[in-house]
């Protein structure tokens, strides 16, 4: 059975991690049978979650693994798109994953209070120069990445641009092709959930909060695929 390695329920998401969400939400719309395990990501192939073990072999990288359960097992998650929806899709898929998910890092990692109620939990009881230096060489990605170089209002006011441009995208929805629901919901999906949970008070939830589709979309997706972790109140500010 295919084996998919996470870092396990937190902060009343399915996962920490964006990534494995949207993994786990893909294998759950393949209807393949899977099973989770907890891993950390010096563990991983690639150094990072998630990954899948299927029948011995080991692949890293969200879109790796959907591409290899497409091709292994002849499942199409994008059935029913239009090449045009499909293209669409990955645009905002890389909007999501590429944008959207640096601004998810700077407000759980570069603000201090977020850090101390969030990521430090992944280094168990070490000691406070351990945490340190995890979170500085964060800092030093985020950095690198280009939004370490902002304010975390500029971060917002990014992240926003996105968040807008998705609610264009989705409209009404109720996925992002229209009636029909591809691969690409379950990376939507994942990246606003992150965003919207309640345990980080941030400018960035607040910026999402701005678009009741989004809100109202990221609910309906917990709802079917993670009915325990859906709120029986509508996520507010
Ligand atoms: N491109 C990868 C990104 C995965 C990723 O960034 N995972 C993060 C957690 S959200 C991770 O494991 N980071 C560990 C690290 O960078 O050391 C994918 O799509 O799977």
């Amino acid at each position: 059975m295919i084996v998919l390695y996470c870092f396990g329920p937190l902060w009343g998401l399915p996962d920490p991690s964006p990534f494995v969400v949207k993994t786990a939400v893909q294998l759950k719309m393949s209807g393949l049978a899977y099973r989770t395990d907890r891993s950390r990501p010096p563990e991983a192939p690639k150094g990072k979650l998630p990954f899948i073990e299927d029948n011995g072999v080991r692949i890293g990288d969200s879109v790796f693994i959907r591409e290899h359960l497409e091709r292994k097992y002849g499942v199409d998650l994008d059935a029913g798109l239009d090449g045009r929806q499909r293209a669409a899709a990955w645009a905002v898929e890389r909007v999501i994953e590429d944008h959207v998910y640096w601004a998810t890092v700077y407000a759980r990692w570069a603000v201090k209070e977020n850090f101390d109620r969030g990521p430090a939990i992944f280094f168990g009881d070490a000691p406070a120069d351990v945490l340190e230096a995890a979170r500085a060489r964060m800092l030093d990605v985020l950095h690198a990445q280009g939004f370490g170089r902002h304010s975390l209002g500029e971060v917002a006011q990014l992240a926003g641009r996105s968040f807008a441009s998705l609610a264009e995208t989705l409209g009404d929805g109720p996925y992002l092709a229209g009636e029909t629901m591809g691969g690409a919901d379950a990376t939507l999906f994942a990246g606003l959930s992150a965003v919207l949970t309640s345990h980080f008070d941030t400018p960035v939830r607040d910026a999402l909060l701005k678009h009741p589709n989004l809100v109202a979309y990221s609910e309906r997706m917990m709802q079917r695929f993670y009915p325990a972790l859906a709120k029986a109140e509508p996520v507010t500010a």
